[in-house]
This record gives structure tokens, sequence and C-alpha cells, in this order.
């Protein structure tokens, strides 16, 4: 277990915590430690959907400048390959994921958030890609996942001027999908996602993946890719529940069983 990134699981909710005051700053044991929660949380049958929370002050204020400071162009070409794989690993897992967002969340913490499905933030967080003010570019999938987000005008103001975007202005470009007082961050991405708790997991996995694949490929492919999910999703036992408990009761509240 890593002593910077926590993974924790209650009523059927992992959290993913980042432990490094006073900052966060994602530092190589911050990047391992995400990969290594984000595979617990694919893997673990008993976590339905998970929360990525940095504590009540801060979400993350980017990568760890100080320890990137002394790479050269060969240490960062090794480097860069690994955070990728560790953002990657949180943007697959199967399940609804949602950054839970205090503070600031910079740079790649800002890029950690975009690697989640949902974003809910205090009103009082700062978001930003403030990489050019270091003479960088974001390098953990800003200048796409950003780009697909909020669309590339926006994606590049908010990239070349480095700015950091208040939340009332976030929620208004679609950068995060709720504001809530700061106290109430946790709580609020809680709520987002318990409503999955028992519910029916891979055709939610087959939504997630669906959609995520297919923003990624041309409007041909990505139908080809939803087709056969959907015809995949017919071997599951959730469907069977689902369906006959429509046809037997109503629509809604089937006895699904994860499987
Ligand atoms: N890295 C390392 N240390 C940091 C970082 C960081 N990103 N952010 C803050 N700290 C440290 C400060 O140096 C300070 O340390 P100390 O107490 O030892 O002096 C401590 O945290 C507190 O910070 P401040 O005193 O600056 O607190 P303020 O409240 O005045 O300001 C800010 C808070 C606005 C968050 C400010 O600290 C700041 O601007 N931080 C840097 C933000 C930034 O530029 N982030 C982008 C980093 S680059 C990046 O993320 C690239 C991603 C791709 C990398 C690929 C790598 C493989």
């Amino acid at each position: 277990m890593s002593k910077v990134v926590q993974f924790e699981v209650e009523g059927g909710i992992g959290t993913i915590r980042l432990e490094r005051p006073p900052m966060n700053a994602l530092n190589f044991d911050v990047q391992d430690g995400l990969a290594a929660a984000a595979n617990e949380a694919t893997m673990r049958k008993d976590v339905s959907a998970v929360i990525i929370y940095g504590g009540e002050k801060v979400f993350a204020a980017g990568a760890d400048v100080k320890e990137m400071q002394p790479m050269s162009y060969t240490d960062m070409v090794d480097r860069s390959a690994a955070l990728q794989a560790a953002f990657i690993a949180i943007a697959r897992i199967p399940k609804p994921t949602v950054a839970a967002i205090t503070g600031y969340a910079l740079g790649a913490g800002c890029e950690l958030a975009l690697a989640c499905d949902f974003r809910v933030a205090a009103d009082n967080a700062k978001l930003g890609q403030p990489e050019v003010s270091l003479g960088l570019i974001p390098g953990a999938g800003g200048t796409q996942r950003l780009s697909r987000l909020i669309g590339p005008a926006r994606a590049k103001d908010m990239i070349f001027t480095g700015r950091f975007v208040s939340a009332e202005e976030a929620l208004a470009i679609g950068l995060v999908d709720e504001v809530v007082p700061e106290a109430e961050v946790y709580a609020a991405a809680r709520r987002r996602v318990e409503r999955y708790v028992g519910g029916p997991a891979y055709a939610i996995r087959g939504a997630k993946e669906a959609i995520d694949r297919g923003l990624e490929v041309d409007l041909d492919t990505g139908l080809e890719i939803e087709r056969m999910q959907f015809a995949a999703i017919f071997a599951t036992r959730d469907r069977e529940i689902g369906m006959k408990h429509f046809v037997e009761h109503a629509p809604g509240k089937a006895p699904f069983e994860g499987c």
C-alpha cells in the first residue's frame, strides 16, 4: 500500500485519497500509487464507483516541479510514459469515477480530474493548466482531454495563458459538473456515484467503454463499437433480470446482481 495514495472502500464506493501535503504535488510515488489504486479499483468486485479526493483543502497543485526540474530529456522520455500510463489506468477504470475538487487542481492535478467521468468542485476551487509559466506544456493528457471536454478554443485559452479558472467559470464552460460549498465536496461526490452501487455493473461498463472509445474514432467505427457492446450485454445476467422485471412489473428498480 502506498503511503501517499490511499485506497479505501466503504458502502461499495472506493476512494482514492491523495496524502502528500501541503499541495499533493504528484511526484513519481504518487503517480505509481495512482496506477496501483486504479488497478485495485478496477479488479475489486465490491467497488461500484470511485472518488478521487485530495482532502479538505487542496486537490493537487500539479506534478512535483522540484522533482522534475533536474530531469534530462531522456529521463522525461522514460518517465512521461509511466505518468501517462497511470492517468490512462484511472481513465479506464470501468466504473463511474468522480473527482472531488477542493482548492487547487492545477497542471497534472487538473489532468487527473479530467481523467474522471465527473468533476464536483468547491465554490473556492481554482483549476488551471499553468505549465506554460514553467516553459512547459501539459504532459498528462491536458492538451487532449481538456480540448475534448470543453472544446479546442477554450482549452487553448486556458493552456496558452496558464490562467486559473474559478469554480463558477469552470461550471459555465463544462469543466466541472457541480459546484458546492468547500465542506460538502466529498459528500456531494459520494451522492453523485452512490446511485451506481447495486446497479447493472456491466451495462454501465459497456456504456462507458462505448462512449470513451467512440470519442477516439470516427462515427462509423464508434457506432460499431456501440453495436458490439450492445450485443455483448445480452450475455449478462443483469440484462435478463432488467428485461424480465420490466415485462413482469414496471421499468426501474430491477434487482440487479452485478453480473
Ligand atoms: N510541485 C512541487 N512543489 C509545489 C508545487 C508543485 N507543483 N506546488 C506547490 N508546491 C510547494 C511550494 O513550493 C511550497 O513549498 P515550500 O513550503 O517548501 O516552499 C508549498 O508547496 C506551498 O506552496 P506555496 O507557498 O506556493 O503556496 P501558495 O498558497 O502561495 O500557492 C499555488 C499555491 C498557487 C498552488 C502555487 O504553489 C503554485 O502555483 N504551484 C505550482 C502550480 C503549477 O505550476 N503546477 C503545474 C506543475 S507542472 C505539471 O503538472 C506538468 C504535468 C506533466 C508532468 C509529466 C511528468 C512525468
